[in-house]
């Protein structure tokens, strides 16, 4: 059913702050909306699992080995409801792979940047899961029922994510001569591409009217960005840590920290496939998602064989 009745009646449910369910009438262009970005979110979760994975065997001791395997768990758990909840949308996990493969969904800009060494560890928990909690915590107010109770459960376990991260950087900015320059190079990679993870800027923001218009979005764009840089640079300074940039400075009037301008050449070019590390990150999945294709077989034999059981005894 298609009207302009039904249009109505669907944005006034959304004006008066109800949730959309999955059997309820939603405008084909919501939908699609809430694919496109929900499949974006589940993607940026798995994939973000690649670059720590790579420190899991390398963790300095093995408190930090137990919190690194438990936060990356998490984050394989983050990409399962994402998925889910986006399948209540009428479309597959299969089909959500393929078009992760075959480019036409992307996922976070900032896991196209390589973890050289652990510094980067605690600087992807503490400014990238950071960036993402700010986001996710606006999200759970999200108009769509599935994605909003999925962001209810990230949130809580994205904050233990944001501390392990600053736990590492407070205790390297507390170590020696070269564990603080390691902590600040760091640092120094990853503020701009966190910045980043936020999209561009609302005036180039193609999606965004409609986000807000719908209430997918509860906040934009330079909103989330404002808060995470106002939060975050006050947890640098208290640590020692200098963020990168020759132009930020606290506007005494607002309260509320002014920053340089934002590289977008180099965004741009990261999400359309030319970061440092977008091949080795899809190769990777590739490579998996395929050698993994017994699991998938061998569950669905089981599921089968199963329910011709139910069946006999029926
Ligand atoms: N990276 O009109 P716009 C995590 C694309 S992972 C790549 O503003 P929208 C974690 C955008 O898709 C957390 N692409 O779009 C995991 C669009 O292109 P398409 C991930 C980006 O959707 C492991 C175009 O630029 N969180 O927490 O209104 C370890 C125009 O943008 C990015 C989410 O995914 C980007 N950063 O707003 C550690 C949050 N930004 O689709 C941590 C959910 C923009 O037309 N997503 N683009 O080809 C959102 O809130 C929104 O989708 C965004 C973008 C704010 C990201």
């Amino acid at each position: 059913m298609h009207n302009e009745h039904s249009d109505n009646h669907f944005q006034s449910r959304i004006d008066k702050g109800e949730h959309i369910e999955s059997k309820d009438y939603m405008p084909e262009a919501y939908r699609k909306h809430l694919i496109r970005q929900m499949s974006q979110h589940a993607h940026s979760e798995v994939i973000g699992m690649q670059p720590e994975g790579n420190w899991i065997t390398r963790a300095p001791s093995l408190r930090s080995k137990q919190i690194l395997l438990a936060k990356i768990q998490d984050e394989g758990g983050h990409g399962l409801y994402l998925y889910s909840a986006a399948e209540t949308l009428g479309i597959s996990r299969t089909e959500l792979i393929e078009q992760l493969h075959s480019g036409k969904a992307k996922y976070s800009n900032i896991f196209n940047y390589p973890a050289l060494n652990w510094a980067d560890i605690g600087a992807i928990g503490w400014l990238v899961d950071g960036a993402a909690i700010v986001n996710q915590v606006s999200l759970q107010r999200t108009s769509y029922g599935p994605y909003s109770r999925a962001m209810v459960r990230i949130c809580k376990e994205e904050s233990f994510h944001q501390r392990q991260g600053y736990e590492i950087m407070a205790k390297m900015m507390k170590g020696t001569k070269d564990q603080q320059a390691m902590a600040q190079d760091a640092m120094n990679r990853w503020w701009w591409p966190a910045l980043m993870m936020f999209g561009p800027h609302d005036t180039d923001s193609p999606h965004s009217s409609d986000a807000v218009k719908w209430r997918i979005k509860r906040e934009t764009n330079d909103e989330l960005r404002q808060k995470f840089i106002d939060k975050t640079i006050p947890q640098a300074e208290l640590i020692g840590l200098t963020v990168p940039d020759k132009d930020v400075q606290l506007d005494e009037r607002t309260g509320h920290y002014k920053i340089g301008a934002i590289n977008w050449d180099e965004f741009h070019r990261v999400i359309k496939g030319h970061g440092p590390c977008n091949k080795q990150r899809m190769d990777h999945h590739v490579f998996y998602h395929h050698t993994g294709a017994w699991v998938r077989e061998a569950a669905e034999a089981y599921r089968a064989k199963k329910a011709k059981k139910e069946m006999a005894v029926a």
